[in-house]
């Protein structure tokens, strides 16, 4: 659960953004990771903004963060403008302050806000296997707009975002400080890691070498980041820009098929409830390819069944880490809850290890 947001900075952020109406209320809002999101609620006339904590123990420069949102809003919306597309709905819209700023710093809590894109849902897990084409289908367009976006303007707010090896080298650390005398209870995940190794190293070498290509990639493409209209069944837009920085295409489509591949949900226990879902891996990968189909490399191609492996395989170790480090990274609501995450990411890494083939399969028919 977030921490409240206090009367006086509620009194200080209304006074700031250029809200329209009588302020209701707010309460937190939906089930990001990071960020402590409320909605928040007016009325005369009736209107709902999305206010957002900003996490500022992991975006450390705020400012340069923000301007990052500035940059991508502004790009999204104008694109949205010139197909026909109301730009409230079809892209993250800022709310700026009187004072023309992104976001509001009050001591050391900044705050942001947005317009609530309403009629529409962020899925925590797939309900229908259109949602997941058009979830492609919106993170296909997103990656085909920003290929038009100069990479060099954005300011890089996770270094080494999906650096896996770098990431494996962090996790190697914290397994031999074991602050927590945690490391005892994991021998089989541990193992599972350490068997890994090699696979950490593909894509970071592939962009080094210029094999494959840098482009404005999102990082952080899992379903709930994305909003499904309710009425239409469409992806309508593209929220969390956070992680918006210069990336491949294979850290999107890879984390895509990881959030919504899975019959379970990310933190289930009960293990056998969670499996790899070739079907809806077909239905994502028909969305998103419709979209970048026309400009994907030859080894982007070769290496989408690659993708999902290694960005589930990241995932669960980034969860095993912050578990074996105390938890200080992703929100938790119980001291297992993280162990609970990387268990369920690594049997899907088991089970997308066996399908390979299968996913290769799907994939020539989709081309
Ligand atoms: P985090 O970085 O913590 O994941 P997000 O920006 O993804 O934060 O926001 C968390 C959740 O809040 C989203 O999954 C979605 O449900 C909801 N949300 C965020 N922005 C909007 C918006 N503009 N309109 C509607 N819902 C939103
Ligand atoms: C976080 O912010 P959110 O909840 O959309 C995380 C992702 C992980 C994901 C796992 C900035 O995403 O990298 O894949 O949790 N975001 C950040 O669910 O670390
Ligand atoms: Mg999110």
């Amino acid at each position: 659960m977030h921490d409240k947001i206090s009367d006086e900075n509620i009194q200080r952020i209304l006074d700031e953004f250029n809200y329209a109406g009588r302020f209701i209320g707010l309460a937190p809002y939906g089930a990001g990771h990071i960020n402590d999101t409320f909605l928040i609620e007016f009325d005369t006339p009736k209107t709902y903004y999305i206010l957002q904590r900003i996490n500022s123990g992991i975006f450390q420069n705020v400012p340069a963060l923000m301007r990052n949102f500035e940059l991508v809003t502004d790009f999204l919306g104008k694109k949205c403008l010139a197909a026909g597309v109301d730009p409230k709905r079809g892209a993250l819209t800022l709310i700026y302050t009187r004072s023309g700023k992104s976001y509001v710093k009050l001591k050391d809590e900044y705050f942001r806000s947005f317009v609530f894109i309403d009629r529409a849902t962020a899925h925590q897990s797939v309900e229908k296997p259109e949602h997941f084409f058009e979830a492609g289908r919106a993170f296909g367009r997103f990656a085909a707009l920003l290929g038009e976006f100069d990479a060099s303007q954005l300011f890089e707010s996770i270094p080494n975002f999906h650096d896996t090896a770098k990431r494996y080298a962090t996790f190697i650390r914290t397994l031999e400080s074991d602050t927590q005398k945690r490391v005892a209870g994991v021998a089989d995940e541990i193992a599972f890691t350490l068997a890994r190794k090699a696979i950490t190293k593909k894509v970071v070498d592939l962009l080094s070498k210029n094999e494959l290509p840098l482009r404005v990639t999102h990082n952080d493409t899992k379903l709930n980041n994305v909003m499904i209209d309710d009425e239409s069944g469409e992806g309508i837009a593209v929220i969390d820009l956070d992680t918006v920085m210069a990336g491949s295409l294979l850290y999107d489509f890879g984390d895509s098929i990881r959030s919504g591949c899975n019959t379970g949900a990310e933190d289930e226990k009960n293990l056998s409830l969670v499996h790899f879902d070739l079907g809806l891996f077909e239905s994502y990968a028909r969305g998103y390819l419709k979209e970048v189909g026309g400009f994907i490399t030859q080894k982007e191609r070769e290496l989408l069944t690659f993708a999902p492996i290694l960005m589930t395989f990241e995932c669960g170790m980034r969860f095993l880490t912050d578990y074996l480090d105390g938890d200080r990274y992703f929100k938790t609501k119980y001291p297992e809850h993280n162990l609970d995450r990387a268990r369920t990411q690594y049997k899907l890494v088991a089970e997308m290890e066996q399908r390979t083939e299968d996913m290769k399969r799907i994939l020539e028919e989709c081309f």
